[in-house]
């Protein structure tokens, strides 16, 4: 057994629209298991260290403004292949691709807006399950 943590994110967009517990409890449903959970404002400081990959970028400040637009909630998830596992639920970053049966093509669509708004955030690698744990749970 090899237990994994990942950092998943509800976005503003997922508190806004009242998904927290439908994020959970798709979660729960597969079996992971919640760790840590807590709900927050991000400031401009812990959103660059969080998205640094992504500075520079063409979408970088709408993506800030976005995730300061209101309250989050971050969790920490495990469970064997947990990182991969929520990609999957998660479905791909473009809601309007994303398969059906997975959270982001399930709840979101495309908005028209400068930042696709698609509910969740998952780690997408062990290195930046550590990076970003350490992050909102220091
Ligand atoms: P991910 O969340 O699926 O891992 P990333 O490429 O890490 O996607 O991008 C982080 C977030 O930035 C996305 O979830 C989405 O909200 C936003 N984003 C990514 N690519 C674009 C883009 O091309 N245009 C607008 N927003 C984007
Ligand atoms: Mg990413």
């Amino acid at each position: 057994m090899n237990t994994e943590k990942t950092l998943i994110l509800v976005k503003p967009d997922g508190v806004r629209r009242g998904l927290i517990g439908e994020v959970i409890s798709r979660i729960e449903a597969k079996g992971y298991n919640i760790d840590a959970i807590r709900m927050l404002k991000a400031d401009r400081t812990l959103l660059e260290q969080h998205y640094a990959e992504h500075i520079g970028k063409g979408f970088y400040e709408a993506l800030v403004e976005f995730m300061m637009s209101g309250p989050i909630v971050a969790i920490v998830a495990s469970g064997n292949r947990v990182i991969e596992g929520f990609r999957s639920l998660s479905g791909v970053t473009d809601p309007t691709l994303a398969a059906p049966g997975t959270i982001r093509g399930d709840l979101a669509r495309d908005q028209g807006t400068k930042v696709v708004q698609n509910i969740v955030h998952g780690s997408d690698s062990p290195e930046s399950a550590a990076r970003e744990i350490h992050i909102f749970f220091p």
